[in-house]
């Protein structure tokens, strides 16, 4: 399964590594041909290269749109070496074998990155490019495809190896590299094209990722996974820079996505997110980080334990210092200070991330969710109210206190799995009932946690009284409501719309409490 490479084109945008693999190739003595601009930079390096014109017998043409496009060049990739027909059609039109293609193509991804015009986008969609790797790719029994410049090195070791030869095995990696590739370009195009003439359900919808890490596993051993970045370069775990410990595991990076996007959420004063299990055991904000951070962590210290914190700034000395008193997974947070970093250093088994920015709440982009024979698209849930939208529906208004822990409970309550009640006090969680399947039972769990706090902590009642209290869809029935006023609560935050909302308004008047309906319902499943 050995094939020697005689013959390769060589046609590249991203030039990286060009020269090394050029001179390794004519050192095993294979001839080259090129491109015009990879040939320019091949013959200025003083390397003897075919102009691909000279094989074509056409001049590139019309600003470069056809090179390639060629059954000299497609000929010489497609024909199959062992088929008699093959090598006759082959001689009877002057074909020669081509062993070896390397293209990298048109940056289309990066011309969109950059916010190009629409008729630059349109330049940069490599149509040669995608038909030589394609077809090289289906004759991978004899052909080898390279289509990225980390596999360079990989192709000059097989080569030496094999006294200027690849194996099958190296082919057909490449030719899978090569596929996943073009797959993944046409995504990018097919995605860009949906945005610019506004058509969110295409007839077919893919999505595309490159590898960033394989993982050890999934959310279980058994379970093998990998990281994929997707290239939009949104700030966030996929885009972080990490400092310090031991390799992000799936869950953490789910955890920490979760966090992150959480105290994005909460605006500009400082604030800290406790993730567990993807759900918050802990949320505050505060007049400095580290205060945010010790008020996240009391609300309920038992979960917080090996839990993943994100920070809205930048992490400091003091809240790092804070930080390390109990052993925490991650921290991801936008920059720290070189102080912060020294008091972390001491901890080999915490990893610190951080990101040149926060993510933009508003941004849009897609959320999916995979079912048997098919997935789910949606818009990611960006949806923002501000107290303009609120509808005072008791008696009672809220008071201005009582109205930003709301406005604070309801953003957090948008983070947190279905059905999510949330209460609040002082600009910090003080109870989280997370993904239960009735909202009464998240009421009660949320209450009867705080009450576990306050004996922890030796307080003389739970911190639920006085509390607002959000709950991220309508309460169908008054019970809900009655069992958070029984706990102390204050103050509602919901949606409105059930059938029963005069029950549960009349229930909310009858104890003296405020509630607002936001007409907007944050279900996170
Ligand atoms: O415009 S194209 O789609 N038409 C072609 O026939 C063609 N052949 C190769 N673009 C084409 N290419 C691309 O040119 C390659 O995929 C590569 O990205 C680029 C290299 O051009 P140069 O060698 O001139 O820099």
């Amino acid at each position: 399964n050995l094939v020697p490479i005689g013959r390769a084109l060589i046609s590249v945008s991203d030039k990286t590594g060009l020269l090394d693999l050029a001179r390794a190739l004519a050192s095993h003595g294979v001839e080259l041909i090129s491109t015009s601009g990879t040939l320019m930079m091949l013959r200025t390096a003083g390397l003897k290269v075919r102009d691909v014109a000279e094989v074509t017998g056409f001049p590139e043409m019309m600003d470069g749109r056809v090179k390639t496009l060629h059954p000299n060049v497609h000929g010489g990739l497609l024909a199959l070496r062992d088929d008699d027909e093959h090598l006759v059609a082959m001689a009877a039109h002057g074909i020669e074998p081509i062993d070896l293609l390397v293209v990298n193509l048109y940056p289309f991804e990066e011309t969109v990155a950059k916010g190009a015009d629409h008729a630059t986008c349109i330049e940069n969609i490599d149509i040669g490019g995608p038909a030589m790797i394609r077809a090289a790719s289906k004759n991978h029994r004899f052909v080898t495809v390279i289509t990225d410049p980390f596999d360079y090195d990989a192709l000059i070791a097989q080569m030496k190896t094999h006294d200027g030869a690849t194996t099958l095995a190296f082919r057909q990696k490449q030719a899978l590299t090569a596929y996943s590739r073009t797959a993944a370009y046409d995504t990018a195009v097919s995605t860009w094209l949906a945005g610019e003439i506004k058509e969110p359900t295409p007839r077919y919808r893919s999505f595309a990722g490159k590898l960033a890490q394989p993982l050890r596993y999934g959310e279980n051993p058994h379970q093998s996974a990998a990281f994929y970045t997707d290239g939009t370069r949104r700030p966030g775990v996929a885009t972080a820079r990490q400092w310090q410990g031991k390799e992000l595991s799936y869950n953490n990076i789910n955890d920490t996505d979760a966090a992150f996007e959480l105290v994005a959420d909460l605006g500009q004063a400082p604030s800290c997110a406790i993730i567990k299990h993807a759900n918050p055991c802990g949320v505050a904000t505060a007049a400095t980080l580290v205060e945010a951070y010790k008020r996240a962590y009391v609300c309920d210290q038992t979960s917080a334990f090996g839990g993943i914190v994100a920070l809205n700034q930048p992490l400091d000395a003091e809240t790092a210092e804070e930080i390390v008193k109990i052993f925490t997974e991650v921290v991801i947070a936008p920059g720290a200070s070189d102080e912060a970093k020294a008091i972390f250093a001491g901890k080999k088994n915490l990893r610190l991330l951080t990101t040149s920015a926060l993510p933009d709440p508003k941004a849009k982009a897609l959320a999916f969710k995979q079912v048997a024979g098919g997935f789910l698209v949606q818009d990611r849930d960006a949806g923002h109210i501000t107290t303009a939208d609120l509808k005072v529906v008791t008696k009672r208004p809220p008071t201005d206190k009582e109205l930003a822990d709301l406005m604070f409970a309801w953003t957090v309550a948008k983070h947190v799995k279905s059905n999510a009640i949330i209460y609040v006090k002082d600009g910090a969680t003080v109870g989280v009932g997370a993904g239960q399947m009735s909202r009464v039972d998240s009421t009660r769990i949320a209450a009867r946690k705080a009450e576990d706090m306050a004996e922890t902590l030796g307080l003389p009642a739970p911190l639920t009284k006085g509390a607002v209290v959000a709950s991220d869809a309508f309460f169908p029935f008054a019970d809900g409501l009655i069992t958070a006023a029984e706990a102390g609560a204050t103050a509602i935050i919901q949606p409105g719309g059930s059938m029963r909302d005069d029950e549960v308004i009349a229930a909310a008047d009858e104890r003296g409490l405020a509630m607002v309906f936001t007409n907007m319902r944050h279900f996170r499943h």
